[in-house]
């Protein structure tokens, strides 16, 4: 559904919607570029996005985090672009229609595109740059600052629990299907358990973390490739950087996108730029515990992601959208094969 009308007025007041798009390629909330015409008539464009609610289930807290980490990273002069959400005119964060629905609206980085599809080794030390400005900003943030908002979200112990549930229950017998895939992730089980025993231990500072850092989640201009903005701010929240990192790797290197189906290549030269971008400016705010462990980070997140897909796929496709009945299994395979690709 694209947002009607009085989903732009409320945030724009008395406007004249010309035009909505979706736009991204997000799992879980529902994203569109709306091109609107106001009062002086000149066309203005906004982000309208509804979020999903079962994901996110205290949306006021999800929008309090993005506004507080815009003022934070506003007072430290960070050099990328803010996701400051725009307000309604009544002065909220979000709008609620008629059928429960609930609206945001952000600021449209224009002449800006997201390096999803492959990103070439110029384009994945940029991003890569940016996400490691982005985490440098927020080490003077206090972790308190924001609300845990999505509970459990990379706890290794939890997600293996969840994936034992549903092994177990086997809601839609669905296991017999996957059994190779299963077989595939308990090889993997010690990399969670190796992440699970540095958190418990402390060894990991706990930090404000972006928590979604893929290549989707970044901007670059269009005109000189350099990073614009980094966006998706929902799941910032305290968290280890091993997991940004992970992340980074997981959908920066891979030579397919993690919907296709095959065999998933590492490519080295991405790897290496994005270690470059990322490095060289996190540097002075990684720990040696850290430094140390970042291709442990990688190995996890790839494991994680197929542990999610996998238990999605085994509950009946509940969490992430898709497009037909074995998408979860197939993008389960991807990581699987790009997990078994990881040079690190
Ligand atoms: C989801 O919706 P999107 O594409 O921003 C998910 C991420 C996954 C990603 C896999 C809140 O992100 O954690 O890594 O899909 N977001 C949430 O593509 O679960
Ligand atoms: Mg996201």
């Amino acid at each position: 559904m694209l947002p009607e009308s009085h989903i732009v007025r409320a945030f724009f007041g008395e406007v004249e919607v010309l035009h909505s798009q979706p736009c991204g390629s997000g799992n879980i909330n529902d994203t569109y570029l709306t091109t609107f015409r106001g009062p002086t008539a000149e066309e203005q464009q906004g982000i309208f996005q509804r979020l999903n609610s079962r994901v996110f289930a205290r949306p006021d807290a999800v929008m309090r985090n993005i506004s507080a980490t815009a003022q934070h990273l506003q007072s430290v002069h960070y050099p990328l672009g803010l996701l400051t959400p725009l307000l309604t005119v009544e002065e909220e964060f979000l709008y609620r229609d008629a059928q429960g629905g609930c609206w945001r609206a952000f600021p449209y980085f224009a002449h800006a595109y997201a390096p999803e599809h492959l990103p070439t080794p110029e384009e994945a030390y940029e991003a890569a740059r940016a996400y490691g400005l982005f985490l440098s900003a927020l080490a003077t943030c206090p972790t308190p600052a924001l609300e845990e908002t999505v509970p459990h979200f990379h706890d290794p112990q939890h997600r293996w629990a969840v994936f034992q549930e549903v092994l177990e229950k086997d809601p839609l017998g669905r296991v017999a299907q996957a059994k190779a895939e299963i077989a595939q992730l308990f090889e993997h089980r010690a990399t969670f358990e190796a992440v699970a025993y540095l958190e418990e231990t402390g060894q990991l500072p706990l930090r404000i973390v972006h928590n979604d850092p893929k290549a989707g989640n970044v901007l670059l201009s269009l005109k000189t490739g350099k990073a614009v903005a980094v966006v998706d701010w929902d799941t910032l929240m305290p968290g280890t950087l091993l997991s940004d990192f992970g992340d980074m790797v997981r959908t920066f290197a891979p030579d397919q996108y993690e919907d296709e189906p095959g065999d998933v290549r590492i490519r080295p030269n991405v790897l290496k730029a994005l270690e470059e971008g990322f490095q060289e400016v996190v540097q002075p705010i990684l720990t040696p515990t850290e430094c140390q462990h970042l291709s442990l980070g990688a190995r996890w997140i790839a494991a994680e992601q197929a542990l999610r897909f996998l238990t999605d796929y085994l509950s009946g496709d509940i969490y992430y959208k898709i497009q037909y009945p074995e998408h979860n299994l197939m993008r389960t395979r991807n990581q699987l094969s790009l997990l078994a690709s990881l040079p690190l």
